[in-house]
């Protein structure tokens, strides 16, 4: 009897194991015409010829190969799945420079890897500033054994967005200059739901529905409503929690929450849904721009879809209240702690950037997987994968306690890659840095999630186990910030990593095919690891005494010289003589 039990278990655990179908994927990427706010067609990144691009449903278990085809032309790519673990292919991870080399055009890049989790995921470009030009999608991720299977009947996917009328590379060349040296983000023009407006929802009287939602966004967080219904959260950043109610969310870019909302019994009504983008993050609010978008639960479509009534508070839901379904309590005391001080300002060429610890991370000549595959015992310095790269070492096991401390006034969502971590702390606004005896006390069973936001001068602490060997980032969600440098690099475990990966023959083409060294420290000397020679570097600090405001001058005196002006005063434009709201508010 015990042995029949015991074999029934065994052939049920390897059915399990080997159950998983291999998704097969070809991705053509390719350029795309696209007016998803009906206000201006443009060229966006699409897949096989289509934007939107596809949502991915896959199931735990599953072994998904997505081969990845860069028909651009003009502009290389790279594929993050953003929230994987990528347990044992951190190669997969798909950051260029970091875990990858560029796919070039006509280059093909194979994405191998098994799915170990569940919930609500997205993919999208990690190349510099490409996924707002349209390079990203939603992606679900079925539970054989789902704690809320059986209740709810169906499941609908809303995607929310900003979006940009100008294509990324112009913008960025504008965002990161000597023109824009308080470092004002570009506004979007739009917000889209689901990559459109008016988005129609059908729903079925008295049925429930599992709604995934994912910020795909750029840069703004969004408020989230519907009007009539109680959305119950059951799911964050793929972490299955307790059912909370809420009637408004908070979602900032690149994070996801599932909820449950069951029907009215009554079909008379359409009830609208809100996105409403947090404009505390944009410095300037242009008279002309919707900041809104709007869709309907649509009970009957002879109905007509009511405008949404406007609310008079944004009071969303508090997600440091989730409490994770397993149940994972509070980790231990931390092995390691990282520090990172999050400053924004100007370097020497003028533009403004962002810094955690006075440095702005700067993408090394060899991607630092590659260098802590190919440096032998010296993979554990931090010094040889490069002054910008913002390099920590973690040790295999260990608990790591991550502090952020925001020196700027403005919110800033941070991801790192490869974890689900506790969030252990987050201070309200203006609490300034973090003090360990002077801070409340960490909840029992933390909330986990991958991506979270940090209040502005206030603080965060996150906490996780370094049990994934890898080489992951942790950065600012905002592309813009993203690519002005507020990035780090945890280097978990690299001696385990030289153990047990090894990267794919047709991965080494990729790196020809784009010219990238594959070996050695962040400069490519494979001989001294420790002479970091010709290596990427940011621009030098300003000479001392320069401020933003004088560089401005300077630069506005430059123009009125050029165009024989010079008797017109600059000082003082209207511009910079007012601080800038939110997230720029960098300088006094
Ligand atoms: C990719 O799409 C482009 C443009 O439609 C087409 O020319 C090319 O043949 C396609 N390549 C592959 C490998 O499918
Ligand atoms: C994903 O596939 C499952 C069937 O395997 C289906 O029940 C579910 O509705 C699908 N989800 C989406 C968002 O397509
Ligand atoms: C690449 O080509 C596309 C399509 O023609 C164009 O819209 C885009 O601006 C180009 N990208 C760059 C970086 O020039
Ligand atoms: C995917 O990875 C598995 C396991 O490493 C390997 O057996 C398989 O050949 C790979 N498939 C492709 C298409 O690269
Ligand atoms: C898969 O996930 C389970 C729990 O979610 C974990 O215990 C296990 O170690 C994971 N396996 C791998 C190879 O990541
Ligand atoms: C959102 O758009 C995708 C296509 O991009 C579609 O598959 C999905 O059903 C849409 N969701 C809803 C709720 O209409
Ligand atoms: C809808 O009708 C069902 C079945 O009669 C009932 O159980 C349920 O409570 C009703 N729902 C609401 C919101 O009144
Ligand atoms: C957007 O919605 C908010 C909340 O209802 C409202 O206060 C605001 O006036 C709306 N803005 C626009 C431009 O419609
Ligand atoms: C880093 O160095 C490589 C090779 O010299 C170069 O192609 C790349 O543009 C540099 N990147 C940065 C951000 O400086
Ligand atoms: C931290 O808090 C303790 C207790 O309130 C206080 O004595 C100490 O000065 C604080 N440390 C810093 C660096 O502010
Ligand atoms: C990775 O897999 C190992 C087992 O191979 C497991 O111990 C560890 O917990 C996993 N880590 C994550 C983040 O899934
Ligand atoms: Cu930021």
């Amino acid at each position: 009897m015990k042995l029949g039990l015991y074999l029934l278990t065994g052939c049920l655990a390897l059915i399990r194991e080997v159950s998983g179908a291999t998704l097969n994927y070809d991705f053509n990427i390719t350029w795309v015409t696209a007016n998803p706010d009906g206000l201006a067609p443009r060229p966006v990144i699409g897949i096989n010829g289509e934007w939107p691009p596809p949502i991915l449903n896959f199931t735990r278990g599953d072994r998904v190969i997505a081969k990845v085809y860069n028909a651009l032309g003009n502009e290389s790519t790279s594929i993050h799945w953003h929230g994987f673990f990528q347990n044992g292919t951190n190669n997969m991870d798909g950051a260029p420079q970091v875990t990858q080399c560029e796919i070039v055009p006509g280059s093909t890049f194979v994405y191998n890897f098994t799915v170990n989790q569940s919930g609500t995921y997205w993919y999208h470009s990690h190349t510099r500033g490409q996924y707002p030009d349209g390079f990203r999608q939603a992606l679900v991720i079925q539970d054989p054994e789902d704690p809320y299977a059986g209740k709810y009947d169906e499941e609908r996917v809303i995607t929310l967005s900003d979006w940009y009328h100008d294509q990324m590379p112009g913008l960025l060349k504008k965002f990161i200059s000597v023109t824009n040296p308080t470092g004002a983000e570009p506004v979007p023009n739009s917000a889209l739901m689901n990559d459109t407006q008016d988005l129609i929802v059908p729903v079925l009287p008295g049925k429930t529905y599992l709604f995934h939602l994912v910020n795909v966004g750029a840069f703004a967080s969004q408020y989230f409503w519907v009007e009539g219904h109680t959305m119950k959260i059951v799911e964050v950043d793929g972490v299955s929690t307790e059912a909370a109610d809420a009637s408004m969310i908070y979602i900032t870019s690149a994070q996801r929450y599932s909820f449950l909302i069951t029907m009215k019994n009554e079909t008379d009504q359409n009830y609208a849904m809100v996105g409403s983008m947090d404009t505390d993050l944009f410095d300037t609010l242009p008279p002309t721009l919707n900041y809104n978008v709007t869709g309907w639960l649509v009970y009957d479509d002879q109905n007509h879809n009511p405008a949404p009534s406007t609310v008079s508070e944004f009071d969303p839901y508090d997600d440091f209240q989730l409490v994770p379904v397993d149940g994972e309590k509070l980790l231990e005391e931390p092995d390691y702690t990282v520090t990172l001080d999050l400053t924004m300002d100007n370097l020497g060429d003028g533009a403004n950037y962002a810094f955690f610890n006075g440095i702005t991370y700067v993408m090394p000549k060899v991607p630092t997987l590659y260098t802590a595959l190919s440096t032998g015992p010296a993979a554990t310095d931090p010094a040889i994968y490069g002054t910008n790269t913002h390099a920590f070492v973690l040790g295999k096991g260990d608990i790591i306690d991550l502090v952020l401390n925001n020196d700027d006034t403005g919110k800033h969502p941070f991801h790192l890659h490869g974890h689900a971590f506790q969030v252990v702390a987050r201070s309200a606004e203006n609490a300034g840095h973090y003090n360990s005896s002077n801070s409340p006390a960490f909840p029992p069973v933390p909330m986990r999630r991958d991506t979270v936001f940090v209040k502005p001068t206030g603080y965060f602490v996150l906490r996780f186990r370094a049990d994934n060997p890898g080489i992951w980032l942790f950065h600012c969600h905002i592309e813009w910030h993203m690519d002005s440098g507020l990035v780090a690099t945890m280097v978990e475990a690299p001696l385990d990593l030289q153990k047990t990966l090894s990267i794919p023959e047709d991965q080494h083409q990729v790196c020809a095919a784009s010219k990238t060294p594959t070996s050695g420290n962040a400069a490519g000397n494979t001989v001294d690891l420790y002479d970091l020679t010709g290596e990427n570097t940011s621009s030098p600090p300003l000479p001392a005494g320069f401020t933003p405001r004088g560089i401005v001058a300077l630069v506005f005196s430059c123009v009125a010289a050029l165009l024989g002006l010079a008797s017109i005063t600059w000082y003082g434009l209207a511009p910079i003589s007012q601080p800038p709201r939110g997230m720029a508010e960098r300088e006094d």
